[in-house]
C-alpha cells in the first residue's frame, strides 16, 4: 500500500517475459474486433437463450485452478519462489487452523511459528486463488490433524449467515464429508471472524486470540478481533501485552509534524540502510486525514534479515519526537521498550532546559522505563545553518548518531554520502553547506541527563476542555488523542450522523509565528479576515460599555465610523487555530508610517503573546454576535463582522480553495444546504476526528453530506427537488389550515419576499409564531406543517467540488443540474488540477502547464466551461478570484444565490498542487487575472 516501504528482490524483465506465452497473446489478438474479419459482441440476449449462453462458461472455471498451478509452477522454475493454490504454514498435527488471504497471513504464519516453537500445535492455510476456489486442492492441504478452524476475512457481508470465504470453506468440508472425501476423522469445527476493516491494524496478539478461542469446546463463531464490540458482543480479547518483534531488528518510531519533512527523511533513511546488503528495512507512514499540520508517525524496522512484520511497532527500541508540544499528548512513549532511546526536538528550548518542561507523568514513564534520552533545539540549529524551518536532515542526522543502527562513524558517512548525492547537481557549494549542518548538528546533540525522580510540575493537558460537549469529549477528543482504536462500537452513531462544530475544540498550535494585531495603524477593511483560509481572524463591533470587564491586554479601537463615538471595534486572532500561512499579512494595505515594512498585523512568535490571547479570545467570545440586518452584506469591510460556519479546517497552510467555502458560510450559513463532491473539500471538510462546519448562537449553520466524486451535481439537486417539495407541502397545509393559524400570518408567510437578510429574519419570526399557533390547531395536519415549518424560510443550496469533479468525473452531472433550471447554486473550486490526489491533470488545465499525466505539458487547451454554462442562456455564470478582485468574488455569490435558476461560480483556487509559495497565493491569482489566463466574469440572466 501507499503507506509501507519495503526492501524487494525485483524480478527481472525477462523473468516476467518468460511468463507470457506467445501463442496465448496472439490467440487473444485474433479474438480483438476487426472490420476486415466483422462480428458483433455484446449483443442482447431474451429468456429463450441466456440461460444457456451463461452455462457454456463453465468448462473455463473447472480448468482455471490447474492453470494457476501450472504457472505459479513454472514461476517456481524460473524465480525460486514457490506458490501453491493454497500454502500451509505451521505444525504438520496442528488441531488448530487459521484459514486467511493477503498480508494478514504473513502476521498469522509469524505468529504461529512463535507459538509453535514454544510447544503448540497450531498451522495457518494461506489461500491464493480464491475463485475458483479448487476443492481438491484445499483438503489435500488442510491438515487432517485438525480439529477447529477459524476463517478470518478482512470483510462484512451484513445479513449474510457468514462472510464469503467462511461459507465456502463450511460447504467444502460438509461436500467433502458428504462425498467421503474429508481426510479428518470428522467434520472439524469451523467458526469465522472479522479483522482489519479498512486496513486497521492486525498484530500477532489478535492471532493468538484467534489460536486461544479455537482452543475452546464451543469457540465464539461470527467472532470480531481487533475492536471492542460492546454492543453485540462478537469481539475476542486480545492481550496487549503479547509481543514477538525479535531483538534482531531495530524499532523505531518518529512522531512528525505533517509536511515538515519527518516522512521523507525516514524513507530516505530506509534507502540509505536498505541499500547496505547486510540489511533489510521497513517504513510503515501513519497519517492522519488533514490535508497538513498535522502529526505524522512513522514506524521503521532493521535488521539482518528479511522483516515479515505487516503491521506497526508494537514495541520500539527509538522514538523521535519531532515536536516538543507532542509530549503533551501523552502517549508518544506508550510503545518505548525498556531502555529505549529517545530523541527530543526541544525547539524552542535548548536541551538543557527540556526536562523540566516535559509533563510529570510523561517524566514518570521515561524514569520507570529507565529511558535514554537526547535532545536538540533542532529548529535552532536549522536556523543558524541557513536551513530556514526544515529540520528533518537534522533529526536525522541525530537518529544515525545515536539509533545504533549502524556504528556511528559509518552511519555519519552513509548519511553525507547520501547529501552528496542529493545535492551535487546543486553545487560545491551547497553539499558542504549541508556537511556543515550535519557537523553543528552533532556538536549540539546533548544527553539529557534522567533524575531517580519526577521534578515537573506540569500535568498533561486535557485533550478538549471540560466545557466540549459529551460527544467531543467521549468520542472525539479519543480520536484526537490517536486512541481511536480503543472506542467501543458503542460510541458510534449508527448512521454515520456527527455533530457539526467540532475543529474549534481542537487546537493544534501548528505555526510558532501568528499574526499580531495593532489596533493604532489598522484601517478595519476586513481584507485579512476575508482571505484567512481557516477563518482565524474575526471582526466585532460592540458598545464601549462592554470593555468593563475586559481582560488588561484586550485590543481595541474606535470604530472607524462617523457618528459612533461609542461603538469600539476588535479584530480577533485565534492564535492557537492560526497556521501561519502568512495571506492576511501579504493582504494587510494598512502600513506603519514609522517603520518600513511594518503593517496593521505582522507575524511573531507566539509563545510570548499567547496567554493573554487565550483570556482575549475567550472575552470576544462574550461579545455580542453581530446583528445580520445590520451587517452591510454589500462590502468586504461589511462581512468581515459575519462569524464563519466554516472555520479551522485541515486545509493546507494558506489553501486558495476555503476562503470560498468559509465566504459562503458567512453569507447564508445558517440556511445553507451544501452536497460536497469527493476532493479536498471533503476531506477538509467531512473528515473525521473534528469538521469545520460550525453553527451560530442559534444553533443554525451548514448540513452538510458528501455522496460520491462523480453523482455530487445530482445528489445537491435532490436536496433542491426535496426542499421544493416540502415547501410546497407546507404551502398546501398553511393554506388548508388557515382559518386556525390566522389568515393574516398565513398570508405574510405565503407572500414573503426573502430577499435581503431582514426579510429572512422576518421570515423566521412568522415560522416561530406559526409554530406557536400550530400548538393550538386540533387538526391532524397541524403535525405535519409543524414538521416542515422551517422550510418556509428560504434555503441555500450549493453544490460544491473541485475542477476534476466538475470539469472531468462529474461533468455531465453537472451539464445536466444546470440545465434542469431550478433553483442551485455549483460552486467549483478550480486548482486546475486533481489536488486530492496530488496534482493530476484535468481538463481544466491549461494548455502547456505541467500536471501528473501530463509531464511534458498539458497538450491541449482548458476547456471553458463558463462559456459552456453561458450557452444556455438562464444559468447565472460567475469567474472570480478572491485574491485578485474579493469585491467581484463577493458579488459573485450574492447574485448567485440571489438568481432564482441554476448558478454556476467557478472559483480560481491556488494550491500548494502548484508547486508555489503559498505565502505569494493571492498574488499568483492577481496573475492569473491580470495575464488574461483568468478573466473575470459575471453573467447574469437575472
Ligand atoms: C469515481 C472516483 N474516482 C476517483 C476518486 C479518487 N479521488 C478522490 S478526490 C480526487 C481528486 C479531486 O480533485 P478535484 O475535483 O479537482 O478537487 P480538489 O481536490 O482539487 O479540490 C480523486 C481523483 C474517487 N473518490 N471517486
Ligand atoms: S497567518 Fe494565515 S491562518 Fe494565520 S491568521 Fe493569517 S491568514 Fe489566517
Ligand atoms: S486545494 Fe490545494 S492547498 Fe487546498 S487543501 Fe487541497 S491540496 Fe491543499
Amino acid at each position: 500500500t501507499s503507506h509501507e516501504v519495503n526492501k524487494l528482490t525485483l524480478l527481472t524483465d525477462d523473468d516476467m517475459r518468460a511468463m507470457i506465452r506467445d501463442d496465448l497473446v496472439l490467440a487473444h489478438r485474433a479474438r480483438a474486433l476487426n472490420p476486415d474479419r466483422p462480428f458483433i459482441r455484446g449483443t442482447a440476449q431474451n429468456p429463450d437463450t441466456y440461460f444457456q449462453s451463461r452455462e457454456t462458461v463453465n468448462p473455463f472455471y473447472a480448468k482455471v485452478p490447474g492453470i494457476v498451478q501450472a504457472a505459479m509452477d513454472k514461476f517456481a522454475g524460473i524465480s525460486g519462489r514457490r506458490y501453491n493454490l493454497f500454502d500451509y504454514f505451521g505444525d504438520p498435527g496442528a488441531e488448530r487452523v487459521i484459514i486467511i488471504m493477503g498480508s494478514g497471513a504473513e502476521t498469522a504464519r509469524e505468529t504461529a511459528d512463535y507459538l509453535n516453537a514454544r510447544g503448540e500445535k497450531v498451522g495457518v492455510l494461506q489461500v491464493r486463488l480464491y475463485m475458483p476456489l479448487s476443492s481438491s486442492h484445499f483438503l489435500a492441504t488442510l491438515p487432517a490433524s485438525v480439529k477447529s478452524i477459524g476463517v478470518l476475512e478482512r470483510t462484512k457481508e451484513p445479513g449474510a449467515t457468514g462472510e464469503p470465504m467462511y461459507l465456502e470453506v463450511v460447504n467444502t468440508l460438509v461436500e467433502a464429508q458428504m462425498d467421503g472425501k474429508l481426510r479428518a476423522p470428522s467434520l472439524p469445527r469451523v467458526v469465522g471472524g472479522r479483522y482489519g476493516l479498512s486496513s486497521k491494524e492486525f498484530t500477532p496478539a489478535m492471532v493468538k486470540a484467534v489460536f486461544d478461542e479455537l482452543a475452546k469446546p464451543k469457540p465464539k463463531n461470527h467472532f470480531t478481533v481487533g475492536i471492542n464490540d460492546d454492543v453485540t458482543h462478537t469481539s475476542l480479547t486480545v492481550d496487549p501485552h503479547f509481543v514477538i518483534e525479535s531483538d534482531k531488528v531495530v524499532r523505531a518510531m518518529f512522531f512528525g509534524l505533517g509536511a515538515d519533512g519527518t516522512v521523507g527523511a525516514n524513507k530516505n533513511s530506509i534507502k540509505i540502510i536498505g541499500d547496505d546488503p547486510e540489511f533489510f528495512a521497513q517504513g510503515y507512514f501513519v497519517y492522519d486525514s488533514k490535508k497538513s499540520g498535522s502529526q505524522t508517525v512513522s514506524h521503521l524496522r532493521f535488521g539482518p534479515d528479511p522483516i515479515q512484520a505487516p503491521y506497526l511497532v508494537q514495541s520500539a527500541n527509538f522514538i523521535g519526537v519531532h515536536q516538543f508540544n507532542f509530549l503533551d499528548r501523552g502517549d508518544v512513549l506508550t510503545r518505548a521498550a525498556p531502555g529505549a532511546i529517545v530523541l527530543l526536538n526541544t525547539s524552542p528550548h535548548e536541551p538543557e532546559e527540556a526536562w523540566d518542561r516535559i509533563p510529570r507523568p510523561v517524566q514518570e514513564e521515561i524514569i520507570a522505563k529507565k529511558l535514554e534520552v537526547y535532545g536538540i533545539n533542532a529548529e535552532k540549529v536549522a536556523r543558524d545553518n541557513g536551513m530556514g524551518t526544515r529540520i528533518n536532515t537534522i533529526m536525522q542526522t541525530c537518529f544515525f548518531a545515536i539509533s545504533k543502527v549502524l556504528p556511528r562513524d559509518k552511519a555519519i558517512d552513509k548519511i553525507k554520502y547520501s547529501i552528496k548525492k542529493s545535492y551535487a547537481r546543486k553545487g560545491e557549494e551547497v553539499v558542504r553547506k549541508n556537511f556543515v549542518a550535519v557537523d553543528n548538528t552533532l556538536v549540539n546533540l546533548k544527553p539529557i541527563p534522567v533524575p531517580a525522580q519526577a521534578t515537573s510540575t506540569r500535568a498533561l493537558p486535557p485533550v478538549v476542555p471540560a466545557n466540549a460537549p459529551d460527544f467531543v469529549r467521549n468520542v472525539t477528543a479519543m480520536m484526537m488523542a490517536g486512541r481511536g482504536d480503543e472506542l467501543p462500537v458503542s460510541a458510534f452513531p449508527v448512521d454515520g450522523t456527527y455533530p457539526s462544530a467540532t475543529t474549534k475544540w481542537e487546537k493544534r498550535n501548528i505555526s510558532n509565528f501568528v499574526p499580531i494585531w495593532e489596533p493604532e495603524i489598522c484601517i478595519q477593511c476586513g481584507n485579512c479576515s476575508m482571505v484567512c483560509p481557516h477563518g482565524v481572524i474575526r471582526s466585532k463591533f460592540y458598545h464601549q460599555q462592554s470593555l468593563e470587564s475586559a481582560p488588561k491586554a484586550f485590543k481595541t479601537a474606535p470604530i472607524d465610523a462617523r457618528g459612533f463615538p461609542d461603538i469600539r471595534y476588535t479584530l480577533q486572532v485565534y492564535l492557537e487555530d492560526c497556521t501561519g500561512c502568512s495571506l492576511c499579512v501579504e493582504v494587510c494595505p494598512a502600513k506603519s508610517k514609522e517603520k518600513v515594512g511594518h503593517k496593521a498585523i505582522n507575524m511573531a512568535l507566539k509563545e510570548p503573546v499567547l496567554d493573554d490571547e487565550r483570556a482575549n479570545i475567550g472575552f470576544f467570545e462574550t461579545l455580542p454576535e453581530v446583528d445580520r440586518g445590520r451587517v452591510d452584506f454589500s462590502t468586504v469591510r461589511g462581512v468581515q463582522f459575519l462569524p464563519p460556519l466554516f472555520e479551522f479546517s485541515g486545509a493546507c497552510s494558506g489553501c486558495g480553495e476555503t476562503p470560498y467555502v468559509k465566504l459562503l458560510s458567512q453569507l447564508f450559513g445558517d440556511r445553507l444546504l451544501v452536497a460536497n463532491a469527493t476532493g479536498c473539500s471533503s476531506i477538509y471538510g467531512g473528515n473525521q476526528p473534528t469538521t469545520p462546519w460550525s453553527v451560530n448562537s442559534e444553533g443554525r449553520g451548514p448540513a452538510w453530506s458528501n455522496s460520491l466524486f462523480e453523482d455530487n451535481a445530482e445528489f445537491g439537486l435532490g436536496f433542491r427537488l426535496t426542499a421544493d417539495m416540502h415547501l410546497n407541502y407546507a404551502r398546501e397545509l398553511l393554506q388548508a389550515l388557515a382559518s386556525g393559524i390566522g389568515p393574516e400570518l398565513v398570508d405574510d408567510l405565503l407572500q414573503a419576499e426573502q430577499v435581503s437578510e431582514t426579510d429572512i429574519r422576518r421570515q423566521r419570526g412568522r415560522v416561530a409564531e406559526l409554530k406557536q399557533r400550530l400548538k393550538e390547531v386540533k387538526d391532524p395536519r397541524a403535525a405535519h406543517l409543524l414538521a416542515i415549518a422551517d422550510q418556509l424560510v428560504r434555503r441555500s443550496i450549493w453544490i460544491v467540488g473541485g475542477d476534476g469533479w466538475a470539469y472531468d468525473i462529474g461533468s455531465s452531472g453537472v451539464d445536466h443540474v444546470l440545465a434542469s433550471g431550478r433553483d442551485v447554486n455549483i460552486l467549483v473550486m478550480d486548482t486546475e488540477v486533481y489536488s486530492n490526489t496530488g496534482g493530476q491533470m484535468s481538463k481544466s488545465t491549461p494548455i502547456g502547464a505541467v500536471a501528473k499525466f501530463a509531464a511534458a505539458g498539458k497538450s491541449v487547451g482548458k476547456k471553458d466551461l463558463a462559456l459552456q454554462a453561458i450557452s444556455y442562456g438562464n444559468v447565472y455564470v460567475a469567474r472570480i478570484a478572491l485574491g485578485a478582485n474579493p469585491q467581484q468574488t463577493l458579488l459573485a455569490f450574492r447574485e448567485a444565490e440571489a438568481y432564482r435558476g441554476p448558478s454556476l461560480i467557478l472559483a480560481y483556487s491556488h494550491c500548494i498542487a502548484h508547486g508555489i509559495n503559498m505565502q505569494r497565493g493571492l498574488d499568483q491569482q492577481h496573475l492569473a487575472v491580470e495575464s488574461g489566463h483568468w478573466p473575470l466574469v459575471r453573467y447574469n440572466p437575472g
